[in-house]
């Protein structure tokens, strides 16, 4: 077959063996999903080869019939690189990449090639960092010798940097670095949060499967909140993997109220251990948040699964006693009969669109109910004498009325259960 080339483009063979495992997940799912992040790398497809097997060959993956058949079709096609839907160990890699004499690329290999193309900040690109030598620690077997043998592709497994020469214990060092690097920025971090901590700011995670829609639903709050306007939006993207660096914005709503959002990086099945190691600082906003947006777009076909997905990253996180509310998005691309028959996997869920508002209201309210559940409205009056208390007040909390009288400020606010005691003496009866 002619394939006509694009200069920045390549081009793989994708293979997959078909386990019938995952029933929620099928095979053709993960195929198409893996078809997905091959684009991301800009890698077209051109050819797939796939074999029912029940388990893997140890040392080559495929069997032998499978192999020299996968042989001919790269003869045929000169492609770049030949990609598994599977985490291949060492080995695996060593033996096909002999050989094929092709660079061999796995689901996690691409993964990581994706997240170091997208890493923007310190923090996401010390992280992106220490997942891929993580990854390549156990890979380390001679491959420096194969990779310049066989003329790699630009993604090369540790894109072709000097990392491949380097011996485990080399790497070991350079992960501690990376470590020592990461904890200085986690410092910073919870500074930060301390910090709103102490200013009694709640704080809500939107988290989910990638491409799900949890930055449009972060521009949909920002454009909601009656302060701090930023203009910096969340960077929304048909595709995998556009948001990496958690991105957080105080919201404040009309009554006062405020609460900081955050936006995080987007999960994937499969999702290699080692990635969602190296995120846990990033997605510590995950973890002390007061609550949780789990968003999923329902107009997927796989949206049971991409739930499950995100649940267990949860569970892995350590923060599944994090109250939530699971919102279904994407609502208005799908019809009321499909909405009908979708299994109902979630007891709390709303319908949203983050695209054009449905449902957020009903979002909001929810969302208030559980951050600011320990919070009472009451009537005070402050005498003008304590005027720097009303003015405290006035600056941090949510005030309905207010009302200058004779006998001092009338104030209709909200405390906390908490603080109840400390305004008691201004009570209004
Ligand atoms: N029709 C429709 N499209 C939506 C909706 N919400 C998001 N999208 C689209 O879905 C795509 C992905 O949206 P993002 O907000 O970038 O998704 P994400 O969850 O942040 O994705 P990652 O950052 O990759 O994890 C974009 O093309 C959005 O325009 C919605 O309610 N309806
Ligand atoms: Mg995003």
């Amino acid at each position: 077959m002619e394939i006509v080339r694009d200069e920045r483009k390549e081009f793989a063979i994708l293979v997959g063996i078909d386990y019938k495992k995952e029933s929620l997940f099928s095979f053709e799912d993960s195929i198409s999903e893996v078809k997905e992040l091959a684009k991301a790398c800009n890698i077209e497809i051109v050819s797939l080869l796939t074999q029912k097997k029940e388990k893997p060959e140890t040392g080559t993956y495929l069997g032998t019939g499978k192999l020299r058949e996968l042989k001919e079709i790269i003869d045929n096609y000169e492609v770049d690189y030949v990609i598994f839907d599977n985490e291949l160990s060492g080995i695996q890699i060593r033996n096909l990449e002999e050989y094929l004499e092709t660079t061999v690329l796995d689901r996690t290999g691409l993964i990581l090639t994706i997240f170091a193309s997208r890493a923007k900040s310190r923090e996401g690109k010390l992280q992106v960092e220490l997942a891929r030598l993580q990854y390549e620690k156990p890979r380390l077997i001679g491959l420096g010798n194969i990779l310049s043998r066989t003329g790699a592709g630009r993604l090369a497994r540790g894109q072709g940097e000097s990392q491949l020469e380097l011996d485990r214990r080399q790497i070991s060092n350079k992960i501690h670095e990376i470590k020592k690097e990461l904890e200085e920025v986690k410092k910073h971090r919870d500074l930060q949060r301390k910090q709103r901590r102490r200013n009694n700011i709640p704080t809500v995670s939107l988290v989910g499967y990638t491409n799900a829609g949890k930055s449009t639903l972060m521009n949909y709050f920002m454009d909601l909140s009656t302060r701090d306007i930023a203009e910096n939006k969340a960077f929304v993207q048909d595709m995998l993997f556009a948001t990496l660096d958690s991105f957080s914005k105080k919201i404040t709503f009309e009554d006062n109220k405020s609460f900081i959002l955050s936006d995080t990086v987007g999960f994937v099945s499969k999702l290699p251990h080692s990635l969602v190691e190296a995120f846990k600082s990033t997605l510590e906003e995950v973890i002390e948040s007061d609550f949780l947006v789990y968003v999923v777009d329902i107009s997927s076909k796989n949206y049971e699964h991409q739930l499950k997905v995100t649940q267990n990253v949860i569970k892995e996180l350590e923060a599944d006693s994090i109250p939530f509310i699971v919102v279904y998005n994407k609502i208005d691309k799908i019809s009321d009969e499909i909405l009908k028959e979708r299994g109902n996997i979630a007891t709390n869920f709303i319908d949203i669109s983050a695209l054009n508002g449905i449902g957020i209201d009903k979002l909001i309210e929810t969302i208030k109910k559980n951050i600011f559940k320990d919070e009472v409205e009451v009537e005070l009056l402050i005498p003008y004498s304590d005027g720097s208390v009303t003015s405290h007040l006035q600056n941090s909390r949510s005030i309905s009325k207010i009302d200058y009288r004779d006998e001092g400020t009338y104030l209709k606010v909200v405390l906390k259960n908490s603080e109840l005691s400390k305004y008691e003496k201004y009570f209004f009866h």
